[in-house]
């Protein structure tokens, strides 16, 4: 990994903007403790104080004018979030002092720190792999249980422990080619063929395994996408408000009734369900209905679920259901028969059976749900998850060069070239944690962040 020793010394708010209880100011590198010093006035010299201290005084402008009273977290290196030299300025909660306060340390030579500066601090400095780093992003941002807890599992380490462990497969396999390499000239056969061939299936299927995780991490993270979508009038809108516990949608008896998409979010069970209720598809002369057909269909081809929706009463085989259908992928399906109330004995089959009007059978249609979205993926906290594009790419691309290998090996190919594939794919598992990385690819995930983080 990179070491870099940042020679400027950055400084930026760290709560969010606007009027609160506190701000923080955050500042990092090697003139931090000095530099804020020099604009406080306290009982001693934050020179002097022990890491992990905190000191009250106030800081001044330039000019000597004091701007607010304020409590000052000192951090030595290497024990702080960056492992630099920081400071945690707390302040009353007014944009103006953090804003006075910030200018200040700037005219004292501090540089505003660029989005997610502080956390490529904590990475160029060993403090966190660049999972990690990605953990932090994904914490700041959940917003359900479920995100939160795939975050934290990131930020844990969980996946970093299991790519560390793949690639020492990799080394181990690589080093084991090479090493038979170095004796081919003797015609010395120091490893069966055979057994390389084994060792690179295995760590295939490893990669199997953990690419498998990322539609449900992928879920953890983002959410689902529900679309609720059927004929007119068959009960959409109300089963979007009952979800919802509010009236949210126009309900009537008149058909065709909605007519642009309402998006709503819920959480169920801690997981975040992006809801899509839709106008009911039927072929229609009215351009605006006509409209409403087309972003139905739309938010059904999108949605990562379908909710197919028919009543009690709509009978036999449809074909505009199967229309409907086949605009998405058969697994994506669940099929519910609504209104049960008014008719228990319905013929019709589907997965659920439901009444929006009392309630009846949402539960069963929650775990249906549930169900659809983890499929059969056991997850504990322990285990790891991939819920990052990037990581996915990495580790498709780590499994394409073993591919290789295995071909070349079963082909019995020199092992000069297995042991480059076996190589390439250790480098693509690298990039995982940024033991290899390029610059673009840190510019692109840092910049997502805010700054002050
Ligand atoms: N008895 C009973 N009536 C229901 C149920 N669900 C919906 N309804 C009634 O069915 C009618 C149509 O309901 P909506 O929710 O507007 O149906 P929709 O599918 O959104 O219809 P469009 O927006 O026109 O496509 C309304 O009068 C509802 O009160 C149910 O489970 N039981
Ligand atoms: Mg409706």
């Amino acid at each position: 990994m990179q070491n870099n020793i940042n020679e400027d010394t950055i400084v930026a708010i760290a709560t969010p903007s606007g009027t609160g209880a506190i701000s923080i100011i955050r500042i990092s590198g090697p003139d931090s403790i000095e530099v804020v010093n020099s604009v406080f006035d306290g009982k001693k010299s934050l020179q002097e104080v022990a890491s992990h201290t905190i000191h009250y005084g106030k800081i001044a402008d330039i000019f000597k004018k004091p701007i607010d009273d304020v409590l000052v977290s000192i951090f030595r290196t290497p024990n702080s979030y960056t492992g630099e030299d920081s400071v945690e300025i707390s302040t009353h909660g007014s944009p103006l002092i953090s804003k006075k306060i910030i200018e200040t340390l700037v005219e004292k030579g501090l540089r505003l720190a660029e989005p997610g500066e502080f956390t490529r601090r904590a990475y160029l400095n060993n403090k966190i792999d660049l999972t990690q780093a990605e953990a932090v992003l994904d914490i700041i941002n959940s917003r359900t249980e479920a995100s939160l807890l795939g975050a934290r599992n990131q930020l844990d380490g969980m996946l970093s422990g299991k790519i560390n462990e793949l690639r020492k497969m990799l080394l181990d396999t690589a080093s084991f080619v090479e090493l038979e390499l170095d004796f081919t000239e003797e015609d010395i056969k120091l490893i069966e063929n055979t057994e390389i061939i084994s060792r690179i299936k295995s760590i295939v299927d490893e990669i199997d395994k953990l690419l498998s995780t990322y539609s449900f991490g992928k879920v953890l993270k983002d959410g689902v996408n529900v679309a609720l979508v059927g004929k007119p009038n068959v009960g959409k809108s109300s089963l979007l408000n009952y979800i919802l516990k509010e009236s949210r949608a126009i309900v009537s008896p008149i058909p065709g009734t909605t007519r642009d998409v309402i998006r709503e979010e819920v959480s169920i069970d801690g997981i975040l369900f992006r809801l899509y209720d839709t106008a009911g598809i039927r072929s229609s002369r009215n351009e605006i209905e006509k409209e409403g057909v087309v972003r139905s269909k739309n938010a059904l081809k999108d949605a990562d679920i379908v909710v197919l929706i028919e009543d009690v009463f709509q009978n036999g085989s449809d074909q505009l259901l199967d229309e409907i259908s086949s605009l998405t992928k058969a697994e994506r399906v669940l099929k519910v028969v609504n209104k049960i109330d008014l008719q228990m004995n319905s013929l019709k089959s589907a997965d659920v059976f439901i009444s929006a009007l009392t309630g009846e059978g949402i539960d069963s249609l929650f775990s249906k749900l549930k169900e659809k979205v983890f499929g059969n993926s056991v997850y504990t906290e322990k285990s790891a998850i991939i819920s990052n594009l990037r990581h996915y790419q990495c580790l498709k691309r780590s499994r394409e060069s073993l591919i290789k290998a295995l071909k070349g090996s079963e082909e019995n190919l020199s092992g000069e070239y297995i042991a480059s594939d076996i190589r390439n794919a250790t480098i693509a598992m690298s990039e995982i944690i940024g033991e290899v990385t390029s610059e673009d690819v840190l510019n692109n995930i840092f910049s997502k962040f805010c700054i002050g983080k």
